[in-house]
């Protein structure tokens, strides 16, 4: 996959997709990523990328040539998918983050101050938020789409993990997870984790991860994929059951 990254502070990114998965990704060629400096587009002398709102207010906003220029700069055909960071996008998901690791090229555009000329959505394909607060800029929200859709890259995790385990599959928080040693501060791991028995270990972790969804985003729970089994137990633990759903394609995932 290529992702090129729209913005006035490359230097930002250096780090972040340097190391472990994404670095050991970008090193593999499983994930080319290419920072392009939206100033590097701006035509007049003093390359200015930004200007006071039309309307007055406070705060400057990106303007549209530079941006326009960046992106068909960096655009190779009908596959180049060019998505804005933004907070007014659609909250990035697990599901959005599966189906943007299907393409072959995205164009991440990072707004800055108090953000990008409006006809600059005439020029993106999607717009995706990070969440409901505000950044300094589109650079950090970069990175979080470039870290999950990376990992979801073939190849990218390495065998012995694989992210069709992750949390949100089913659309379920994850279960808990322990390690070495069985008893720490007197705090001990759970019997069924060193059984040994394979289904009674399932059985646990779904329960649990159920039971955690329950609790803490009983919002997911109604979207979950949820089994018979899934929804027997949920009762037993006297959790709102929702109703069964026709199985459809995008039930379970969020
Ligand atoms: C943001 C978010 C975000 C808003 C103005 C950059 C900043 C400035 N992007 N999810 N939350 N962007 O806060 O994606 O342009």
């Amino acid at each position: 996959m290529r992702v090129d990254v729209l913005t006035l502070f490359p230097e930002m990114f250096a780090g972040p997709l340097d190391h472990s998965i994404v670095g050991r990704a970008r090193q593999r060629g499983i994930l080319d990523v290419r920072l392009v400096n939206i100033r590097d587009f701006a035509t007049d002398k003093h390359r200015i990328v930004d200007d006071t709102p039309y309307g007055g207010g406070p705060g400057m906003v990106l303007k549209p040539e530079p941006l326009f220029a960046a992106v068909e700069a960096v655009r190779t055909g009908p596959e180049t998918h060019v998505i804005l960071m933004d907070p007014q996008g659609e909250p990035f998901t697990q599901k959005r983050a599966w189906e943007l690791a299907e393409k072959s090229h995205l164009v991440l555009v990072c707004g800055h101050y108090e953000g990008v000329d409006e006809r600059v959505r005439t020029i993106v394909d999607e717009e995706l938020s990070i969440g409901d607060y505000v950044l300094t800029g589109g650079e950090l929200p970069a990175m979080v789409v470039l870290d999950a859709v990376c990992r979801l890259l073939p190849g990218a995790l390495g065998e012995a993990a694989s992210a069709r385990q992750d949390s949100f599959e089913d659309g379920l928080l994850d279960h808990p997870h322990y390690t070495r040693p069985a008893v720490f501060r007197s705090m001990a791991v759970p019997e069924v984790l060193l059984s040994g028995h394979h289904e009674e270990i399932r059985r646990w972790r779904r329960r649990e991860a159920l039971r955690r969804t329950w609790l803490r985003r009983p919002d997911l729970l109604a979207r979950a994929r949820l089994t018979e089994e899934d929804r027997r137990w949920l009762a037993e633990m006297g959790a709102p059951v929702p109703p069964a759903q026709a199985a459809s394609e995008d039930a379970g995932e969020v």
